[in-house]
């Protein structure tokens, strides 16, 4: 177990923040993509959270996940008596709890779009989640590419260039970092570790996804892990 050294009295403007203190139950960080998702939303809101990490693909993962969720899967919240599991629920929560740190977009068309397309990834891209899984530390270039891959790839190149078109020039997708942004995030990984060429702008968009300090934070863990995953390390012909 890890916990985050965050003190939450030293939060500025985080109403309430010391009374209480979320466990975020998260699989390994160089493949959990879904556990990413919250991780880097929470950190880069300043959300104060212990964290309880589980390496993923070993023989007790399955038993260590089930302490904490009859679902079996992670990511996982707890706060106090209340178990949140699955990362869109627990942005969600998270957003509700902490309404001062606007995690999603303030402007209600907006937040519309940016629950739209985290709830499109959420719900879909299963041709890239299949073909091109999360491995933050190894390098795949040009493997991946089957079609429905690529069609994701495709789709997802769409919404981050609609995004930006209609909120004009700016760093992330609705402007100032969100839920969206971090949803995103392990896209970003794979499109760096499989080597996807995308349009300049695009390509820009992924340098600042991985270079925000929560992003960094996850990377440099993920570097830091040495606990090697049989199913994910090697890509075959
Ligand atoms: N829809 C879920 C998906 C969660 C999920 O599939 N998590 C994977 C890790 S990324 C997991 O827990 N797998 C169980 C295992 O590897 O034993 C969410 O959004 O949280």
């Amino acid at each position: 177990m890890h916990t985050t050294d965050l003190d939450p009295l030293a939060v500025p403007g985080v109403a309430g923040a010391g009374k209480r203190r979320f466990k975020l139950v998260i699989g390994s960080k160089n493949y959990s993509s879904w556990s990413m998702r919250p991780w880097v939303a929470l950190k880069a809101f300043h959300i104060p959270f212990e964290e309880i990490l589980i390496m993923l693909d070993q023989p007790d993962t399955g038993n260590r996940i089930a302490e904490f969720s009859a679902a079996g899967r992670v990511p996982v919240l707890i706060d106090g008596d209340t178990t949140i599991w699955d990362s869109l629920a627990i942005c969600e929560y998270a957003a509700e709890q902490f309404p001062d740190r606007h995690m999603w977009p303030a402007d209600v068309t907006s937040r519309a779009l940016a629950r739209s397309i985290c709830a499109e990834m959420h719900s879909g891209f299963s041709g890239l989640r299949s073909a091109m899984w999360m491995n933050i530390r190894a390098r795949f270039p040009g493997k991946g590419r089957t079609m429905p891959a690529q069609a994701d790839i495709g789709r997802i190149s769409e919404i981050w260039e609609d995004c930006f078109a209609r909120s004009g020039p700016h760093r992330f997708l609705f402007g100032d970092f969100s839920i969206a942004d971090a949803y995103y995030a392990p896209v970003v990984m794979r499109f760096i570790t499989y080597g996807v060429s995308l349009a300049p702008a695009l390509e820009a968009y992924v340098e600042r996804v991985a270079a925000h300090p929560a992003v960094a934070e996850w990377i440099r863990d993920a570097h830091e892990e040495s606990v090697p995953s049989p199913r994910y390390d090697t890509y075959p012909d």
